[in-house]
């Protein structure tokens, strides 16, 4: 009987076409993690499809190769890999009726929907845990592929900032510096720079935040997206700032789609769980950082979640107060 890492290094090296992907929407460690593996298996003599329903946004272009995807699956492939994604509906569809055949997470949430399933909460980023299992699947890092990689671990786990970053994080950071990764460009790249369209839609979001009852929250609408010329579906990291905001213990931020659904994000003070929230509405995630998309209008969404997440925050200090 093999192990699952004696598995994956069976299928992969069998293996000549391989195709990964991420979640739709994709962020720092979705597309680290696609390209930190796939350069890998490249130079491992693999040919490697990159697959982004909704593309890359630009500043993760200093990744080698990230200009280089296709939206869905286009030829036959031998092995399909995902990373970063919880579920097979947050694929967006890219393998049309191609079953997974290796699913490689970190989220809690993760319903194992692959033939082989890897899933580790215990690490900050996906990225991280490529970073340590790569080596046991007969993959070694190279610089490029370790400056994808730190781009992960360094967005998901917003600079070491995160409640689940661990002295592994850091020691798995280290060694992808060993592999030539520039620890003070890629934080400038992902974390500290922002374009002006992002902070023009961040103005958009902060003009209109609220608080009420422990929650903070806002919301993107279609208007502010063509307001600000910013064409991302993403929320350009506004949820992530809004969590730094002392007052409140739940963050919230509805962001309107183009097909009309409403994508919700939820960040939270250390021990309270918002990914039992987001599961709630078919979503999932993280304990402090979780996510869920409903087929309606934003302004009724967001009434229904505010109303739902206030009383959620109520039941946490009730528990916390009378524990049963
Ligand atoms: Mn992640």
């Amino acid at each position: 009987m093999m192990n699952t890492d004696q598995q994956i290094h069976a299928k992969i090296k069998k293996a000549q076409t391989i195709a990964i992907a991420a979640h739709i929407r994709p962020d720092g460690d979705a597309i680290g993690s696609v390209y930190g593996l796939g350069i890998a298996l490249q130079e491992a003599g693999k040919s490697v499809q990159y697959l982004f329903p909704d593309g890359i946004a630009t500043r993760f272009h200093f990744i080698s190769g990230a200009k280089n995807f296709t939206k869905k699956l286009e030829t036959h492939v031998d092995l399909t890999i995902t990373v970063d994604c919880a579920d097979l509906e947050r694929c967006g569809g890219v393998f049309g009726d191609r079953k997974i055949d290796i699913n490689l997470d970190h989220h809690k949430t993760n319903t194992h929907f692959a033939e082989i399933n890897l899933v580790a909460p215990e690490c900050a980023a996906t990225a991280e845990l490529l970073t340590r299992q790569m080596p046991a699947w007969g993959l070694s890092i190279s610089q490029q592929s370790a400056t994808a990689l730190m781009c992960g671990i360094l967005t998901d786990s917003q600079g070491f900032a995160t409640n689940n970053t661990t002295s592994a994080t850091l020691r798995y950071t280290s060694v992808l510096m060993d592999a030539g990764a520039n620890l003070n460009d890629i934080y400038d790249k992902t974390l500290t720079e922002k374009d002006m369209k992002s902070v023009r839609l961040w103005g958009c979001g902060l003009s209109k935040i609220k608080f009420e009852g422990g929650v903070v929250w806002t919301t993107i609408t279609q208007a502010d997206r063509k307001e600000t010329n910013y064409s991302g579906n993403d929320d350009a990291d506004l949820v992530n700032f809004m969590a730094n905001i002392a007052d409140g213990y739940v963050y919230l931020l509805f962001n309107e789609q183009q097909n009309g659904e409403t994508k919700i994000s939820w960040r939270s003070k250390p021990d309270i769980d918002v990914s039992v929230l987001a599961e709630e509405y078919g979503g999932g995630g993280h304990p402090s950082a979780a996510g869920a998309e409903i087929k309606d209008s934003i302004n009724r969404v967001e009434a229904r979640v505010l109303e739902r997440t206030k009383l959620f925050i109520e039941e946490y200090f009730e528990h916390v107060i009378n524990p049963s």
